[in-house]
């Protein structure tokens, strides 16, 4: 596939692999729910709920976007396919789980226990979108199946894996980040350069880039480890 011509953000280098990522406590977590899709809404919402129809309900689309890591790998033009986060949050969430009117922030779960937070309006863009489909087949385990949250102008720690819950809230003071607390921007917008809570972001550059090479490592062998124990 052609790649994009797209200039990479600021401190980004283009990666020839997509690779398998993440905070490391989390490489040998899996997802168990590969089959079904089902989303826990909660938080400042008058319906708290399950809800499974979301891909059956809403409009398909596809998009085409690069992927930055804040460790500073960036990978191009991968193209998915999914519904926007923004029908998803209008048509289901609002009609059904009746949030309160001043949602400032949602807390993303994911199904190995990964969890970060966006405020809504970063979440409402154009771009944000659930995934099912990457370059035209379902979503591998590696990238985060059955659904992951596409959201291509934040760094990829915001673009949750195996997501399975939404928690919307007026303010982000029950959130706790999954990893360190200065490392979870509240934001973590590509183009600012938000790599970190505090500090300047050109200062992380060259903190995290040399995790990239072991945290690859050891999500690979993660992977590894289990598939043979699928296989057994
Ligand atoms: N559930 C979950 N989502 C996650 C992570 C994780 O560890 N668990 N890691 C994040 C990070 S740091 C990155 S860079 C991307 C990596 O996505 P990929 O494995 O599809 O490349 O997933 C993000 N979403
Ligand atoms: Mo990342």
């Amino acid at each position: 596939m052609m790649k994009s011509e797209s200039k990479l953000p600021p401190g980004q280098y283009e990666s020839e692999t997509f690779y398998r990522f993440g905070l490391t406590p989390f490489a040998n977590r899996f997802p168990r729910q590969l089959d079904q899709v089902v989303f826990e809404i909660t938080g400042d919402v008058a319906q708290p709920m399950s809800i499974s129809e979301v891909f059956s309900k809403l409009p398909r689309v596809e998009q085409t976007s690069d992927f930055h890591c804040v460790t500073t790998w960036s990978f191009k033009s991968l193209r998915w396919s999914g519904v926007r986060f923004s029908e998803f949050y209008d048509k289901i969430v609002k009609a059904k789980a009746l949030p309160a009117e001043d949602i400032g922030f949602v807390i993303l779960r994911a199904q190995d226990g990964y969890r970060t937070c966006l405020p809504l309006a970063d979440l409402l863009a154009e771009d944000v979108m659930l995934a099912d489909q990457l370059n035209g087949s379902p979503l591998t385990l590696e990238h985060g199946a059955p659904v992951r949250l596409v959201a291509p102008a934040h760094y990829g720690y915001k673009n949750v894996k195996y997501i399975c819950g939404f928690e919307f809230r007026r303010d982000n003071k029950l959130y706790r980040p999954s990893g360190f607390r200065f490392m979870d921007h509240p934001r973590a917008r590509v183009a600012m350069e938000e790599r970190a809570k505090f500090g300047p972001g050109w200062l992380f550059r060259f903190l995290y880039r040399p995790l990239v090479k072991p945290t690859v490592k050891k999500f690979q062998q993660a992977m590894r480890n289990y598939q043979e124990s699928k296989s057994r």
